[in-house]
């Protein structure tokens, strides 16, 4: 009995560890059976097919295995393994070496077909793509100390996936672009579109050729992103000032041409983000059409253009732009859209609209994780909320990044494994993945921090990302615990820059800030503390450190370089934790000056300090007439006389609000507040709302303006007859008086 169990025990035991051992294979293949170890990481490898197989994916394996000999060089080396050698055999569809396996090589573009077995691999891709995945993929096999057996079929839901450059701010630099393709090629991404915003010879100078060595730098990008099997398209964007006529025509297919004579072999034209001529859509069409006939199809090598629409998402549609292109347009034109709106996740209902407008399968311009618009954030979070159920419904799926190149990467891998088995994307799994590969050495740091950037606060594109900092408050402990952690995973992750320097180097700024902002929550902590003991002197000196902390935040710059288009000052959980951090300093320093009257010096001057006050212009004083806590919508209005019977009515509390740092202003009588219009706004349905309800109070010759901020604008408050109005210019009308 107790040797059966011991069996069943030490069975198990293997089980589990096999379980554990499968490595992990990214983007997830479609189809994917373990078996048990095979052998050992070490061993030597002979190829068999090596000159027929395709010549990326045969020098990968020469790069990155330890080959003992292959066939490509002569026929008459052995063609049996000698013992202890590992077979590869690789080739694509219709090649000798791989002719035994025919039929178990998918029917899709770039699929393969892998299998491990003790004595051989076989790689055998539908295509040259095919291949060179399926090596990728073997590669990711054998990064522990023993290889599995296996067997992979294996191929992409979406055609065309991976990354549009296509960003404003500084362009990613030649090393940073580099970088990129090894990283697309490692995870089957087959597409890169150049349409940095901010290239003068993709926009506003699109007429030029690149000079020389922009040119030469250009043809290296090119070669390389060949190699690792990724496209590169070259976008043009003349709708800036392009003239409708034959010369302007002819001015585009020159440029292109010039672009190809460096090997560039795809390409596209852009019409996004211009207005009046340019932006006319049968106009637009027939230029790709005359592109098309005169420089695509000049050229046997040359795929159908790609163009990125006027009105490249729905909030900006109307008239019959979208079906002139659709109608006008040859159909081979590839159309870019980004989705219901500038920002966007993408739903099966959204491509069934655009694709009926265009008359063909949109081309998705995916605007995240671009953070352009929001540059204090960095989006590190998760990539979800496109559906997983539009494989077949776009000819392209291609994620605009940030301009930090590296730090995107969290993102676009993400982005890999969703366009490469749409169905079973998850993105929690995928971000947690990502992490252990973009920075083993500190993963769980890096998760830690990447977890603290994640949404990018309120936008005009109206884009949130949920969970940023969810860890924060939740431990069961102070919330100095997570003040600790946070400066504590900053500092793992700054010393871990040897290992990982490009990405340390990029996210240096948000990760020191992220130190700062813990350092600050500690300072803030101890405030609280003081302030419960009633120690003065260590309250005022924890609040100093803070302060100090603080500044020392906002003196951080990211891309402080001379030159540099976007100098961004860092936010770290600009949603969360710097907010609770402000908002907590805030409420201490005014509970403390209630209490304390010990250095208070040191707090910033207040235009007016928290109390009650008379409000009067010309003399005449600002009074609650019509008192009534309910009402709503009524105004406060100037009366001559004080009101000796019911003083209240005229007395207002003006506080600080701790959100905003701005003034709330409420009477004193029935606590009614007022609004951006100067009228009482408070009921159930209207609580007070600090980003719309509060003001900025400048003083002048002892006299106040009141200007609304945030969600009401920038109006100034003046007298209008016997109330409240609002206007542009500042007036310093406003005597504001204490209630004695
Ligand atoms: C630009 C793009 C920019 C992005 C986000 C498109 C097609 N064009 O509003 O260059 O990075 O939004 O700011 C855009 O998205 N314009």
């Amino acid at each position: 009995m107790k040797r059966i169990s011991s069996l069943i025990l030490s069975l198990f035991s293997v089980l589990c560890i096999n379980a554990q051992d499968k490595p992990v294979i990214s983007p997830l293949p479609q189809s994917c059976n373990w078996g048990n170890e095979a052998f050992a990481t070490s061993v030597s490898y002979r190829i068999n097919g090596a000159l027929q197989a395709d010549k990326d994916a045969v020098r990968l394996i020469n790069d990155k295995l330890k080959i003992s000999s292959d066939d490509s060089s002569s026929k008459a080396k052995a063609k049996t393994a000698n013992k202890g050698e590992i077979t590869i055999t690789i080739g694509e569809y219709g090649d000798k070496a791989v002719s035994k396996y025919k039929k178990l090589i998918p029917e899709h573009a770039e699929g393969y077909y892998l299998k491990v077995t003790p004595s051989e691999v076989i790689i055998a891709g539908r295509d040259e793509s095919g291949t060179f995945y399926g090596v990728q993929t073997y590669l990711q096999m054998v990064k522990g100390s023993t290889v599995r057996a296996v067997e992979i079929t294996d191929w992409p839901s979406v055609e065309c996936r991976g990354v549009i450059e296509g960003f404003y701010g500084n362009p990613w630099s030649h090393k940073d672009r580099l970088r990129q393709f090894d990283f697309y090629g490692e995870n089957k991404m087959n597409t890169y579109v150049y349409g940095p915003k901010d290239d003068p010879y993709h926009r506003l100078h699109w007429r030029d050729p690149y000079p020389e060595k922009e040119a030469s730098l250009i043809s290296e990008l090119v070669s390389a992103a060949h190699k690792n099997k990724v496209q590169f398209v070259w976008a043009i964007h003349p709708g800036v000032d392009i003239q409708w006529n034959l010369t302007d025509s002819i001015n585009v297919c020159k440029k292109l041409e010039s672009m190809y004579s460096l090997g560039v072999r795809t390409f596209a034209v852009f019409f996004d983000d211009i207005w009046g001529e340019g932006s006319k859509g049968d106009k637009q069409a027939g230029l790709l059409n005359y592109v098309t006939d005169n420089f695509v199809k000049k050229h046997k090598d040359v795929q159908p253009l790609i163009m990125c629409p006027t009105q490249y998402n729905k909030a900006w549609s109307g008239g019959d732009y979208l079906s002139t292109l659709g109608t006008q347009m040859y159909p081979e034109v590839r159309i870019m859209w980004t989705g219901n709106s500038v920002v966007d996740m993408i739903e099966k209902n959204d491509m069934e609209w655009i694709n009926g407008q265009i008359k063909r399968k949109a081309f998705i311009w995916l605007n995240y994780p671009v953070n352009d618009y929001c540059q204090s954030r960095l989006l590190m979070g998760k990539t979800y909320g496109n559906g997983l159920d539009i494989n077949d419904m776009v000819s392209g799926f291609c994620s605009n990044p940030m301009e930090y190149a590296e730090a995107s990467k969290v993102s676009l891998y993400s982005i890999a494994d969703y366009t490469w088995n749409m169905p079973e994307y998850d993105s929690v799994s995928s971000w947690n993945r990502a992490m252990e590969v973009l920075m083993p050495t500190s993963k769980e740091a890096f998760k830690f921090f990447c977890g603290n950037n994640v949404d990018l606060g309120k936008t005009g594109h109206g884009l949130r990302r949920e969970g940023e900092s969810t860890w924060f408050g939740k431990s069961g402990q102070s919330p100095l615990f997570d003040f600790v952690m946070m400066s504590s995973s900053a500092s793992a992750l700054l010393a871990d820059s040897v290992n990982h320097p490009e990405m340390l180097d990029e996210i240096r700024p948000w990760v020191e800030s992220m130190k700062l902002l813990g350092d600050r929550g500690t300072q803030v902590m101890a405030m609280q503390v003081a302030l419960q003991k009633n120690d003065t002197v260590g309250f005022i000196g924890h609040y100093k450190s803070q302060a100090a902390i603080e500044q020392a935040q906002k003196a951080i710059i990211s891309r402080n370089y001379e030159g540099s288009i976007v100098k961004a000052k860092p936010v770290v959980s600009g949603d969360v934790i710097t907010p609770y951090v402000n908002e907590n300093v805030a409420k201490l320093v005014k509970e403390y000056k209630q209490k304390h009257t010990y250095g208070l010096d040191v707090f910033p001057v207040q235009v007016i300090e928290d109390g009650e006050y008379f409000i009067k212009v010309n003399g005449e004083y600002l009074t609650d007439t019509e008192a009534n806590a309910d009402r709503v919508g009524d105004r406060p209005t100037f009366q001559a006389e004080r009101d000796v019977i019911n003083p209240q009515r005229q007395q207002w509390v003006i506080e600080l609000d701790i959100k905003t740092e701005r003034y709330k202003i409420t009477n004193k009588q029935d606590g009614r507040y007022i609004n951006e219009i100067g009228r009482f706004w408070k009921s159930k349905n209207n609580p007070y709302d600090s980003s719309w309800n509060t003001y900025i109070f400048v003083k002048k010759d002892g006299k106040f303006s009141i200007q609304n901020a945030g969600n009401g604008g920038k109006q100034f408050w003046n007298r209008e007859d016997d109330h409240i109005g609002t206007q542009n210019d500042e007036q310093f009308i406003f005597e504001i008086e204490p209630v004695k």
